[in-house]
């Protein structure tokens, strides 16, 4: 930030300071909150400026902003704790206790963006008839991997990074482990009820990765399945092109490509195309024009064998994406990480 603007920042957090000292009753502090810290507050003009600055200088910029920021709302809460306890708030030119002035409202909270996207998604499918099921965090090598065509030392379970616990069986195995993914619930919920099947499973997922602006270790994953007799490829595009366009616009193309997953033949990746370049290929798109949102495919036969469904009768589709990547193609989210690091300058926002 140039000496200027720092200096900028420093006056309007002294002034603002000053003039939070003078304030006397629930209306000159609505008054100060409105001229400092509202849409169109003094230090919210600054806050704004911060992007239009040179880039080298922005992030010296920012942080110098939003610690007045953080300066400013503390004293005000300071403020309001002290007026509350007897200074003059709510109080006439007498001192008597005012009680037909307003109060001032508690704080609240809100939904976390994943809880709000999860929600948003679990929502589309349900108005296509599919039911919200969740199972558990904690599962077995059977569900996760074994029901699902992945045998033991099968190169496949290389694909997701396992973290096993530390629970030995009779046997001298290791068979527990945080999921890696949602698919586990597939089939135990095909073991629990006899078609036709339509879930979605929201739910947590845990990997042994090196966290980056992409990855974290422990994410959320949304589910889908649908079985019963005569689905078919078309099906599975039929709905999640509706999917796409429910959550992503009306006017969204999809794309589906050839993809490997042991649970599904064929199997598949869906793209959409990019909603903030219209295809025409841009920085969120990685200039391809197409955005990957999800695997999916049709249900491999030998999972249906597995949970004791007749794959001659019986067909599905399923699918798994991953709603904090959804979250951030939709609401211009640079870094995973901020969802679980607690901030609620971040949180605040949805
Ligand atoms: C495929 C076919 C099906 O018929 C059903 C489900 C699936 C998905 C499969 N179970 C799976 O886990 N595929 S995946 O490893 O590519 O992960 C799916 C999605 O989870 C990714 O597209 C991504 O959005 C999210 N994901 C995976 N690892 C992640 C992650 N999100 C954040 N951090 C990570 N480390």
């Amino acid at each position: 930030m140039s000496e200027s603007a720092t200096a900028r920042v420093e006056h309007v957090r002294d002034d603002a300071l000053a003039a939070l000292a003078r304030t006397e009753s629930t209306e000159d502090l609505e008054a100060w909150r409105i001229a400092f810290l509202g849409r169109r507050g003094h230090l919210t003009g600054l806050l704004r400026a911060v992007g239009s600055l040179p880039p080298d200088q922005r992030r010296a910029a920012g942080e110098a902003a939003n610690s007045a920021k953080s300066d400013l709302e503390s004293a005000l809460a300071e403020r309001v704790d002290a007026l509350a306890a007897g200074e003059g708030l709510n109080t006439g030119q007498d001192g008597a206790i005012d009680v037909t002035l307003p109060g001032w409202p508690a704080p609240v909270g809100g939904l976390h963006p994943t809880t709000l996207i999860v929600r948003e998604i679990c929502d589309a499918f349900n108005s296509m008839g599919f039911q919200v099921v969740e199972g558990p965090e904690v599962e077995w090598d059977h569900y996760n991997f074994e029901m699902l065509n992945i045998p033991k030392d099968h190169p496949a379970r290389d694909m997701w990074n396992t973290l096993w616990l530390d629970y030995e069986d009779e046997a001298g195995e290791t068979p527990m482990l945080l999921r890696t993914h949602t698919s586990p619930m597939q089939a135990r919920i095909m073991e629990e009820q006899e078609p036709p099947v339509r879930v979605v499973v929201p739910g947590k997922c845990y990997r042994y990765e090196a966290t980056d602006a992409t990855h974290e270790w422990h994410f959320f994953q949304i589910e889908g399945l649908a079985v019963d007799r005569g689905i078919t490829f078309a099906d599975l595009k039929g709905t999640l092109y509706e999917f796409a366009r429910l959550v992503f616009g009306q006017e969204r193309r999809v794309r589906f490509r050839c993809d490997y997953f042991p649970f599904v033949e064929p199997g598949v990746d869906m793209s959409i195309d990019c909603f903030a370049c219209a295809g025409d290929g841009c920085r969120i798109c990685g200039e391809t024009g197409w955005i990957e949102i999800m695997g999916a495919g049709m249900v491999h036969p030998k999972v249906l064998e597995g949970v004791g469904y007749d794959p001659n009768i019986y067909t599905g589709f399923a699918f798994g994406m991953g709603p904090e990547r959804i979250a951030m193609l939709k609401y211009g989210i640079d870094d995973i990480r901020l969802f679980y690091a607690n901030d609620l300058r971040f949180l605040s926002q949805f």
